[in-house]
C-alpha cells in the first residue's frame, strides 16, 4: 500500500444541513478552506454562508444536486479543492463515487472504494465478521436464490424470521416473516423490492430478533492498521428506523461485553487496514451480543462519542484519511461520564421565528438553524441535535431535560415535546429498552407533542 502524505488545503463538503456546519467548524480550526455546495432550495442555508466559498451544484431535488457526481468533482476541480468530505447519507456510502473522486486525484474523506464496496455488502460482511470470531445473528451463510434455500433457512432457524436485502442496511428493504405461508408471500416481493433500491436483488434471511438493543462501536482507524474503538453508543429509541435519541455508553453493555466486541471489531478494521470513521453495529439481547453491519462513513450521532472520548472525530477522519496518522492512541478509549443526544426534527415546513439556544455546562447544540430560515420541502427533516454531558446518566437525563426546557423553535412545529415525553418515562429512565420501545409507547409519545 502506498503511504499517502496528503495535506488538505482546501476541502469541499458534498453535503448540506448540520453535517456539512460541522465539517466546516473542524475545519476552520485546522486551518482548511472550504468549500459548500448546495441545491437552489438551499442558497440561504447556513453551510453556503459559513464556507470560503459555495457552488451551486442543481435544483431542489437530490438526484440533480446532492447525489450530481459529476457537479459535485466539477465544483470541487473548479475550486482547486484537494479533498472531498461526503458528510453522512447522499454520497457517504456509494464506492463509485469515492472511485470517481480518487480517479481526479482528490482525497475522498472515507475508507477506500474496495472497503466500502465489501462492507457495503451485508452477506460480505457477515462472513468477513465471522473470521474474527465476531458472533453474527444466526441467519444464512449465503443468498437465497430460491424456495428450496428458503426451506433450508426454516429447518436452520425456525420462526420468526427477517428478509434483508444483500447491499440494503438501515431498515431498507427489510420484512419480518412468522410462518411458512409469509415467507412463500414476501421473498419474490424482497428481492424485487432489492433490485428496484439497491440495484441489487440478492437477499438473506436472518432469526428475527423481537426486542434488541441496537449498540453500535465508533472507530477510528489510520488505514496503516492502527485502530482506536470510542466506546459504543446505544440507538434504540428510533421511529421508523429513524433515530431519535442516542446515548453512551449503552445501559445494556456490561464492561465484559464492551470488550469482547471492542476486540473482535478492533481485528476486523485491523484486517482490513480500514482508513477513517466506522460503526459497526450489533444487535444486543441479555448477555449476547450478534454483529449486524458496518457503516463506512461518519454517523449524525458521533458527538455523543466526542463527549464521552474528548476526540474530535472530524479532524481526526481528516487526519486517518490525508496523512494516515490519529492523534488518539491506538486500543479502547477512556470513556467519561455519560453522553445524550436528542434529535430535533421540523414535522413540519415553516419559517423560524424565533430560536432560542440552550447552553452552560455539559450542552452543546449542532445545528443549521437560525431565526429566520424556511424549512424547505425537499431534504430530511432533522433540524439539529441537543447533545449533553454529565457525570453520569441520571444526571444526563436531568440536564437534557433542562437543554430541551431552554430549546425555543418557534414558527416550525419539531419533535421537541415527544423527546421531552420519553426522556421522563420511567422505563426509558431503567435504560431497560429494545428497539420496539418506540413503537410500544407511540401513542403516548405523539400525544405529547
Ligand atoms: C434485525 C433486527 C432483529 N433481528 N435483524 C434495523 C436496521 C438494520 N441495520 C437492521 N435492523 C434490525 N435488524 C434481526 N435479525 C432488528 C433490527 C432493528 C429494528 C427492527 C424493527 C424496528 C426497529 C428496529 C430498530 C433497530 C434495529
Amino acid at each position: 500500500m502506498i503511504t499517502q502524505d496528503h495535506t488538505i488545503r482546501k476541502l469541499l463538503i458534498a453535503n448540506r444541513g448540520e453535517i456539512a456546519v460541522r465539517i466546516i467548524r473542524t475545519c476552520r480550526e485546522m486551518g482548511i478552506e472550504t468549500v459548500a455546495v448546495y441545491s437552489t432550495a438551499d442558497a440561504m442555508c447556513l453551510h453556503v454562508r459559513m464556507a470560503d466559498a459555495a457552488v451551486c451544484i442543481g435544483p431542489p431535488p437530490s438526484a440533480q444536486s446532492y447525489l450530481n457526481v459529476n457537479n459535485i468533482i466539477m465544483a470541487a476541480l473548479q475550486t482547486g479543492c484537494d479533498a472531498i468530505h461526503p458528510g453522512v447519507g447522499f454520497l457517504a456510502e456509494n464506492a463509485a463515487f469515492a472511485r470517481k473522486v480518487e480517479e481526479q486525484k482528490l482525497l475522498f474523506i472515507g475508507p477506500t472504494p474496495e472497503t466500502i464496496e465489501l462492507l457495503g455488502d451485508k452477506v460480505k460482511a457477515r462472513n468477513t465478521a465471522k473470521r474474527f470470531e465476531l458472533p453474527i445473528t444466526p441467519g444464512t451463510q449465503g443468498a437465497i436464490k430460491d424456495a428450496l434455500d428458503a426451506a433450508e433457512a426454516v429447518k436452520l432457524l425456525g420462526f420468526p424470521l427477517i428478509i434483508k436485502a444483500a447491499l440494503g442496511g438501515g431498515g431498507k428493504g427489510m420484512r419480518i416473516v412468522r410462518s411458512a405461508e409469509e415467507l412463500t408471500a414476501n421473498l419474490a416481493l424482497a428481492s424485487r423490492e432489492a433490485l428496484a433500491n439497491f440495484a441489487d436483488g440478492t437477499v438473506f434471511i436472518e432469526r428475527y430478533l423481537e426486542n434488541p438493543r441496537h449498540v453500535e462501536l465508533q472507530i477510528l482507524a489510520d488505514g496503516k492498521g492502527g485502530v482506536a474503538v470510542l466506546g459504543e453508543r446505544d440507538c434504540s429509541v428510533q421511529k421508523n428506523h429513524q433515530k431519535l435519541i442516542e446515548e453512551s455508553p449503552s445501559p445494556g453493555v456490561s464492561a465484559d461485553m464492551r470488550e469482547r466486541m471492542s476486540k473482535g471489531a478492533a481485528a476486523l478494521f485491523h484486517e482490513l487496514k480500514y482508513r477513517g470513521a466506522g460503526t459497526i453495529e450489533f444487535l444486543v439481547e441479555g448477555d449476547s451480543f450478534y454483529f449486524m453491519e458496518v457503516n463506512t462513513r461518519i454517523q449524525v450521532e458521533h458527538p455523543v462519542s466526542e463527549f464521552v472520548t474528548g476526540a474530535d472525530i472530524v479532524r481526526e477522519q481528516i487526519l486517518c484519511c490525508a496523512e494516515n496518522r490519529m492523534e488518539l492512541p491506538v486500543g479502547p478509549q477512556e470513556i467519561q461520564g455519560w453522553a445524550m443526544e436528542c434529535r430535533i426534527n421540523a414535522v413540519g415546513p415553516g419559517t423560524v421565528t424565533r430560536l432560542d439556544i440552550p447552553g452552560g455546562h455539559g450542552i452543546r447544540f449542532d445545528s443549521f438553524l437560525y431565526a429566520g430560515y424556511t424549512v424547505p420541502p425537499y431534504y430530511d427533516s432533522m433540524l439539529g441535535k441537543l447533545i449533553v454531558h454529565a457525570k453520569n446518566r441520571e444526571r444526563a437525563i436531568a440536564r437534557m431535560d433542562r437543554a430541551l426546557s431552554e430549546l425555543a423553535i418557534e414558527g416550525i412545529k419539531t419533535n421537541k415535546e415527544s423527546q421531552r415525553w420519553i426522556i421522563a418515562d420511567h422505563t426509558f429512565r431503567s435504560g431497560t429498552f429494545g428497539t420496539s420501545y418506540y413503537e410500544t409507547m407511540s401513542k403516548e409519545i405523539e400525544d405529547a407533542g
